[in-house]
């Protein structure tokens, strides 16, 4: 075996995709490499159409030097539809090794041009079947096929949710098919490879189809029929022989169509299934279909449909009910341990007729009682009667819920107990690959960290979605705005975030405003900070995974959105008109109302400087020199005129709250001074706060990162590790397993915060993540060398509870780490930096002939590309590679503890000096008064790592320190 290789080759960011109607796709590759410091200097691509013969390839790129490894467009001769591409990597690299070919990879093209549409849009004809039924329509198809079948592929979609079986087996695995698209304007077609299905004689195909996101009931207001009143199908089945030869099957007036078991399925309320209809055998050859009505074509223009572009929605894991209770009110209710989303499998034996329903749920109330006011009017029931003939296993099709919670009625004899075994919860959500890992000393940050997860997890169902559970589930732009940048860290993002951007443009207004949600399903658009999704999220995708074509495709919407901005209002500098969402949901809005107390003018001026910088920043990527002149001056324009508005004379912000404060600062409104300022009146905020956040939907994502940037870490360390109630943790010490939207859906007195708007799972306030990977753990990118070409590894250590901290992020490049730990003695940070980048990392505290790697010292280590000693640590270049640090804690223990914030907490009385020097030696000051540590509860400060600094003496101390009373007092330094 070479000692490198190419691996993971990916085609538009995916692994063998099938189905794309990209005519130039891009290949990406990751490398292996046992040398540290290795770069890729030359790449050959060849691609051929047959498998394993690539004597007379396509398309050869030949040597070619370069150090592109991700995103290399194809550039062969045009592509044909319905093929299929083989393709192979080798490089050359900076150590003078050539690797041997890669494993073979492959894409499938599906239809590029309209007329290679055979297939016509289907429906029952209305006059048969009523088009406002409830029920799923079966529509099916008989055929004969010839022996020698090669390959067989199906395009399909529907307008509502379908799914396919061929001869009584399903076709595929993915659920809620088609996705949720602007399907006035796009509809996905999904591909499907059958080959194994068919056979060489009568065959027959059948397609379920219910209203789904197309028809069914979306957004609060009860509105249904929302892109047309009837639903319909469009399938094609390419069949290709040994021969050569080919065959068609389509969607046509030939097809016949009927209702099933599914009486009733909507998004929302579940879905209703009655076993005792189900037609045996209906998508099988020789069903008798005699009585089966008949389709019409469906006039849906075929210029809509787009060959799909994301991660299909599937089931990607499976959990187990934990337990069983009775609840005070008496209903049976199932506990699934994790707030999820997806739907619940069973398993019953029960006599013909028998009703099984379920309701589900996100939390308890108060009494212990299974709580559905929060779903407003979503049902989220499932009802399932039995055919009775034997065991009979039943899942929803159409629909899924959010919920923690189940009650079960009607199951047999379950008055006696239910079985936990016949219950499984299936997590449904677009099957994205997971990339990002965080976890730390702290276990609840580290539960924290698993409520982000899972936030994403439920809302990224096809489309970013706010909430999963209420009569909502909205594509909210504003949410999506915030949430990326953790999103992407957490999960590989690309395919979900393209589709969604082209609904976005697709949805745009023609002045450039945009829709409050996309898929735009409700009143409303261009609120600052929502609009901007428009920008700040092609950026983002930009960033994370060095995608130009998402810039490029978009430019014209992200663009059109700062022009929108700009003509509002009478001064083309600032946005002081019209209806924002500002600080949404923030604590300073007045008692009862959503609005936080930032006013709107300085939110929507922030975020139009924003968006205009990152609109400038894009033009630079495209090089759009007139664009770059066009915005940076614009950008000048409107950051004087914030300033002008919002800075008083003398360099203070003249609006109050934290959120004015982390905006200003964030987005670079600021310099110099007046920075320092905003950033020490941010710090003096919270400390008077008693280190609580008052942020909103708009502040909160920036707050701890305006904190570290400026010199505060430590106060945004604390406002992490706050437990008391506002704070990320707060909801934790409650037991959720999900983000709530609210600081306060449940409050400390065990109320709900109302049933108005009360989301259990809704990733907003989860963005914190982004500050835990990049500025905690220290994972970070240089933005001018985006997809982590160039990795900054720079870990704030420490901090009074935080003794190591661990992210890895799996990029285009390959995975990287950064973890640290601490002890009184020592140091260490762990690094792993994937071939074909390099790394800028920073040791904090530490002196260049101190510090080890990998048990030699620093300037014997091989992979170091260049070394500084600063002030405050060494700052290390390295190449690819994994890298141990090792050196002394010189600060120690006094660092750790020393508190630069200004309130001191005094431990006063000679015992419990006295224990704290047992605890924490010198740490009495000269002055005899103490340095600050804040008193922990004593279980904890027992458990620290720190507390075997002189264990023997604490332990002696341990009766004492029960039965002590600390006495708290404050004074100034
Ligand atoms: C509610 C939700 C959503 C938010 C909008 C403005 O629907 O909180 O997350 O974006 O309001």
């Amino acid at each position: 075996m070479n000692d490198i290789q190419v691996f993971n080759l990916t085609c538009e960011y995916q692994i063998n995709p099938l189905g794309l109607d990209v005519k130039k796709p891009r290949v990406s590759w990751k490398t292996h490499s046992d040398k540290r410091g290795t770069l890729q200097i030359a790449y050959q691509i060849q691609v051929s159409q047959t498998e394993n013969n690539f004597q007379n390839p396509l398309w050869d790129t030949g040597y070619t030097e370069t150090d592109q490894s991700i995103h290399i467009e194809y550039g062969g001769p045009d592509l044909a539809s319905f093929t299929r591409y083989y393709y192979r990597v080798k490089v050359w690299d900076n150590h003078g090794r050539e690797s041997e070919w890669s494993e073979v990879a492959w894409w499938e093209t599906a239809l590029f041009e309209l007329e290679e549409w055979k297939a016509k849009w289907i429906t029952p004809n209305p006059e048969e079947i009523d088009p406002a039924t409830k029920a799923a329509f079966l529509l099916r198809k008989e055929f004969l096929l010839k022996d020698n079948i090669t390959s067989a592929r199906i395009y399909a979609t529907g307008v509502g949710l379908y799914e396919i079986s061929i001869n009584g087996e399903r076709v595929g695995n993915d659920l809620l098919t088609p996705g949720w698209t602007s399907y006035s304007k796009r509809i996905q077609y999904q591909t499907y490879d059958v080959t194994s299905q068919l056979k060489g004689q009568s065959n027959a195909v059948g397609i379920m189809v219910a209203d789904g996101w197309f028809k069914g009931n979306l957004a609060w207001e009860g509105k249904r029929n929302l892109y047309g009143e009837k639903r319909g199908v469009l399938l094609q089945l390419l069949v290709r022989y040994q021969d050569g030869t080919e065959e068609v099957i389509v969607t046509d007036e030939s097809w016949k169509t009927s209702t099933g078991p599914i009486l009733y399925s909507e998004i929302y309320h579940g879905e209703t299934y009655d076993a005792r209809l189900e037609q045996g055998g209906w998508s099988e050859p020789s069903f008798y279909d005699a009585k089966w009505k008949h389709v019409i074509v469906h006039d849906i223009p075929l210029t809509k449909l787009v060959a799909q572009e994301n991660n299909p929605t599937r089931v990607t894991e499976t959990i187990k009910p934990q337990s069983v209770f009775v609840t005070p009110a008496g209903d049976t209710v199932l506990d699934m341990g994790q707030n999820m989303v997806g739907r619940m499998r069973f398993t019953v034996d029960a006599k013909a007729g028998t009703k099984i329903i379920l309701n589900h749920a996100e939390i308890l109330d108060n009494d212990g009682n299974i709580y559905f006011g929060n779903l407003r009017t979503a049902k989220q029931k499932v009802e399932y009667i039995t055919k009775g003939e034997g065991p009979e296993t039943y899942a929803p099709y159409f629909t899924f819920q959010g919920f923690r919670y189940v009650k079960v009625e009607g199951y047999p004899d379950q008055e006696n107990g239910l079985s936990l075994d016949h219950f499984l919860g299936e997590v449904i959500h677009s099957d994205m690959l997971p990339t990002g890992e965080f976890e730390c000393s702290n276990p609840m940050v580290n539960q924290l960290q698993k409520n982000i997860q899972w936030g994403q997890r439920g809302n990224f169902v096809d489309v970013p979605t706010d909430c999963p559970q209420r009569d909502e589930r909205l594509g909210w732009t504003g949410d999506a705005q915030v949430f990326i940048r953790t999103a992407l860290f957490n999960y590989h993002g690309g395919p979900f975030f393209t589709k969604w951007l082209r609904d976005l443009e697709a949805d745009q207004l023609p002045d450039g405003g945009v829709p409050f949600v996309i898929p735009n399903v409700i009143d409303g658009h261009s609120s600052a900070a929502w609009g901007d999704a428009a920008v700040i999220c092609p950026w983002t995708v930009y960033l994370s995974y060095g995608d130009k074509r998402i810039l490029e495709e978009q430019y014209t919407s992200m663009k059109a959105w700062v022009e929108y901005i700009r003509s509002q209002g009478d001064n083309e500098f600032a946005w002081n008109t019209g209806f924002h969402f500002g600080d949404w949901l923030a604590l300073d809005a007045k008692e009862d109302s959503y609005f936080g107390a930032t006013p709107n003018e300085l939110v929507a001026t922030a975020f139009y400087a924003y968006s205009t910088q990152l609109l400038r920043d894009t033009a630079n990527v495209l090089n759009n020199a007139e664009d770059v002149k066009e915005y940076t001056d614009l950008l000048n324009q409107i950051k004087k005129h914030y300033r002008d508005e919002f800075i008083t004379p003398l360099g203070r912000l003249a609006v109050s709250t934290q959120t004015a404060h982390v905006l200003t600062l964030m987005f670079d409104l600021v310099v110099d001074k007046v920075k320092e300022r905003v950033a020490k009146d941010l710090n003096e905020m919270i400390l008077e706060n008693d280190y609580h956040l008052q942020t909103g939907f708009v502040g909160t994502p920036y707050l701890n990162l305006t904190l570290s940037d400026n010199g505060y870490h430590e106060t945004a360390m604390k406002l992490l590790l706050q437990e008391s109630y506002p704070s990320w943790l707060y909801p934790v010490t409650k037991g959720a397993t999900t983000i709530w939207e609210h600081w306060d859906g449940l409050k400390e007195d065990g109320s709900f915060w109302s049933d108005d708007m009360n989301s259990f799972n809704h990733y907003a306030y989860g963005a914190i993540g982004d500050w835990m990977y990049r500025v905690v753990a220290g994972l970070n990118m240089d933005e001018s060398e985006p997809a982590y070409k160039k990795i900054l590894i720079q870990p704030e250590i420490g901090g009074r509870e935080m003794t190591y901290a661990r992210a890895s992020h799996n990029s285009m490049y390959g995975q990287i780490v950064s973890a640290w730990n601490i002890t009184h003695e020592q140091i260490r940070i762990e690094v792993e930096i994937p071939v074909n980048t390099t790394a800028h990392i920073f040791l904090p505290n530490a002196k260049i002939e101190d510090v080890v790697e990998s048990d030699i010292t620093l300037k014997e280590a091989t992979g170091i590309i260049n070394l500084l000693q600063k002030e405050n640590g060494v700052s290390i270049v390295v190449g690819s590679g994994s890298y141990h640090f090792m050196y002394t804690n010189e600060r120690g223990l006094k660092q750790i503890y020393s508190d630069d914030s200004r309130i001191i907490d005094l431990l006063a009385g000679e015992e419990t000096k006295e224990i704290l020097e047992a605890f924490v030696p010198g740490i009495s000051n000269p002055n005899g008064v103490l340095a600050s540590l804040r008193i922990q509860p004593i279980k904890k400060l027992l458990d620290h790592p720190m507390a075997k600094v002189n264990r023997e003496k604490l332990n002696k101390l341990i009766g004492k320190l029960n039965s002590i009373e600390f006495e708290l007092d404050t004074v100034k330094q």
